[in-house]
C-alpha cells in the first residue's frame, strides 16, 4: 500500500448509492449513482418499482448492486484506489431480500423501508407477543421490518421459502455480495431493524425468530459488532484500482451511520433530519423504549442505542403551508423572524397526511385557532412550532435533556427553524458542513478498523459545525407551557379520532 492509506465508506438510499473515500486528512472524494439517470433500464426512477397498491413498495435487489459496483467505478476515477485499506457500507434500514446459499436473490424484486403491505402479519405478532415484542426488540411489530416481511413472504410463496437459504435485510444482503463466499453477517444496527433481535443480548429472539416464519432461526445470519470484518472483497467488485481481498467492514443502517458521521454518536447527543419526513433520532446509553409505541430503538454502529421517531408530515407539510401562504422560502424564514415565540399560544397538528408519530391513520390537520384565515406569519410560526412540540414531546421517553442537537436536510437550512429548534430544546443545534453522513460514517468504521483511530476522535476530528444555535434561555419559559398545552391537544385530537 503507498504512503495515505485510505477507507472507503458506501451509502445505498433509496434513490442512489454514494461512495466516499477517506484519507488520513479527511474526505478525498464522493462519487454518485442515481438510479433513476443511471440505470433506467431497471425501471425504478425514484427507487422502487412503480406497483398498482400503493402499500407495495419493492425495488431489485440487481440494481442496487450495480448502482454499490458504479458507484465504486466512478471513484476509482477520482481518487487512487489502490490505496484502499478497508471499506464499508451502509444501506436503507430493514426490507428484505432472500437468497441461496451464494446470496444469489431469490425473485427480482424485494420489498423495501417504504413498503405498507404487512399489516396482517404484524397484527399477528401483536396478537402473539403483545407489549412484548416492544420491549424485547425496541419497536412494536412494523410494516417495514424484515421480520413481518418474512413472514408475508413465507406465506405467500412457500415453495421459494423453502428454497431460501438466507434471510436478509438489505444491508446484510449487498454485503454478502461484495464478499468472497456470499454469505455476511449482520451488525446490531440493522438487525435491530428487524423485530428479531433481543436489544439486550444482541442475538436473535429464538422465540420471535420461531412465531415469525418456518425454520426462521436457521436462516438469519450472524450477528456480528458493528467493527467486526465481515469478509474480503469478492473480485467482481474490484475495479477502479481497488483490490480484491481488501477487508470489509460489517455493513450497518443509514441511520445508525448517520448519527456516526453527524458526530452524534455520544449518549445525550440527537439528530434532526429534516427531509421528506423529519426524522429525530438520538443517541442512548441503554435501550429504553417508547411506552406509547411510535418510536424505535436501534443498536448504534458505535455499540450503543439509538432511538428513531419519524414525523411523515414534515417538508411537504412546510412547502405547503409555504404556497398557500403565497411565500418563497426566504419570505417564510422572515416570518419566523418577525413572530414571537409561542406567539398568540396557537397550537397546529400539521397532519395534512396520515402521521406515524403519533400513529394517525387517516389525514386531517388540527388547531385551536382559525388556520386557514390566520396571517401567513402566523400559519408558519404555529405549523414550525407544532412540528418542533411533537418532536420534544415524543422524545421524552429517551430521558435527560440532549447536550447537543446535530440538523440535516433541507429544513436546516431555514435559521428560524434552528432557532425554534433550540429554543423548545433547550439545546445547541448545529448544521455540519458535510452532507454525505451516512456514507462518512461508514467510511469511519472502516477507517477505525484500518487505523485503530477511535471513532469518537475520528467524530471531533472530521464532524465540523457550519454553524451552531445557543438555546435562549428567555424562551424555556413559554416553551415549557406551550410543550404541556400541545400535548394535551394532541391527546384530545386523538381521543376524537377513529
Ligand atoms: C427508518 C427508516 C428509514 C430508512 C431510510 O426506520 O425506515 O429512515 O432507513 O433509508
Amino acid at each position: 500500500m503507498k504512503e495515505k492509506p485510505l477507507a472507503v465508506g458506501i451509502d445505498a438510499s433509496t434513490q442512489g448509492v454514494k461512495a466516499l473515500a477517506l484519507g488520513p486528512d479527511g474526505v478525498e472524494a464522493v462519487a454518485a449513482v442515481n438510479f433513476g439517470k443511471d440505470l433506467p433500464a431497471f425501471g425504478a426512477p425514484e427507487g422502487f418499482v412503480p406497483d398498482a397498491d400503493p402499500a407495495v413498495r419493492r425495488a431489485p435487489p440487481r440494481m442496487w448492486e450495480e448502482g454499490v459496483a458504479l458507484a465504486l467505478r466512478r471513484l476509482g476515477g477520482e481518487v487512487d484506489l489502490a490505496r484502499t485499506g478497508a471499506l464499508s457500507g451502509a444501506a436503507q434500514q430493514h426490507g428484505l431480500v432472500l437468497s441461496d446459499a451464494a446470496g444469489e436473490p431469490l425473485g427480482p424484486l424485494a420489498p423495501i423501508w417504504m413498503d405498507r403491505s404487512t399489516g396482517a402479519e404484524c397484527a399477528a405478532l401483536d396478537a402473539r407477543f403483545g407489549a412484548a415484542l416492544r420491549e424485547k426488540t425496541g419497536s412494536a411489530a412494523t410494516e417495514r421490518f424484515t421480520g413481518p416481511q418474512a413472514r408475508k413472504a413465507a406465506r405467500e410463496d412457500p415453495a421459494r421459502w423453502e428454497r431460501t437459504a438466507r434471510v436478509h435485510c438489505i444491508a446484510s444482503w449487498l454485503n454478502s455480495r461484495l464478499v468472497e463466499g456470499g454469505d455476511a453477517p449482520v451488525d446490531p444496527g440493522s438487525a435491530s431493524g428487524q423485530n428479531l433481535m433481543d436489544l439486550s443480548s444482541r442475538e436473535w429472539d429464538p422465540e420471535i425468530a420461531a412465531f415469525t416464519a418456518p425454520d426462521l432461526p436457521a436462516k438469519l445470519p450472524r450477528i456480528v459488532p458493528s467493527d467486526a470484518v465481515s469478509g474480503r472483497l469478492a473480485p467482481a467488485f474490484a475495479s477502479g484500482g481497488l483490490r480484491a481481498g481488501v477487508p470489509v467492514v460489517v455493513w450497518s443502517g443509514d441511520n445508525p451511520d448517520s448519527l456516526l458521521g453527524m458526530g452524534c454518536a455520544a449518549p445525550g447527543e440527537a439528530v434532526a433530519s429534516l427531509g421528506t419526513s423529519d426524522t429525530f433520532f438520538a443517541s442512548m446509553d441503554a435501550p429504553r423504549t417508547d411506552p406509547d409505541g411510535f418510536g424505535n430503538v436501534f443498536c448504534t454502529s458505535a455499540g450503543g442505542y439509538m432511538s428513531l421517531s419519524c414525523f411523515t408530515n414534515g417538508a411537504l407539510a412546510r412547502d405547503r403551508v409555504r404556497r398557500e401562504a403565497g411565500l418563497d422560502w426566504e419570505g417564510f424564514d422572515a416570518a419566523l423572524a418577525a413572530t414571537a415565540p409561542w406567539d398568540g399560544r396557537r397550537l397546529f397538528l400539521p397532519w395534512f397526511a396520515p402521521e406515524s408519530v403519533p400513529r394517525v391513520p387517516r389525514a386531517g390537520t388540527a388547531a385551536n385557532f382559525d388556520f386557514g384565515a390566520a396571517e401567513p406569519a402566523r400559519r408558519v410560526r404555529a405549523l414550525v412550532e407544532g412540528q418542533v412540540f411533537a418532536m420534544k414531546n415524543h422524545a421524552a421517553w429517551i430521558g435527560g435533556r440532549f447536550s447537543r442537537i446535530g440538523v440535516t436536510g433541507g429544513g436546516s437550512k431555514c435559521a428560524g427553524v434552528l432557532r425554534i429548534l433550540a429554543d423548545v430544546f433547550q439545546a445547541p443545534v448545529e448544521r455540519l458542513e458535510g452532507t454525505e453522513t451516512v456514507a462518512l460514517g461508514a467510511a469511519m468504521r472502516a477507517w477505525s478498523h484500518l487505523t485503530g483511530e477511535p471513532l469518537a476522535a475520528l467524530a471531533a476530528r472530521l464532524c465540523r459545525p457550519a454553524l451552531r444555535v445557543e438555546p435562549d434561555p428567555a424562551a424555556a419559559g413559554v416553551y415549557a407551557e406551550a410543550l404541556a398545552a400541545h400535548a394535551a391537544f394532541e391527546r384530545s385530537a386523538l381521543a376524537g379520532r377513529p
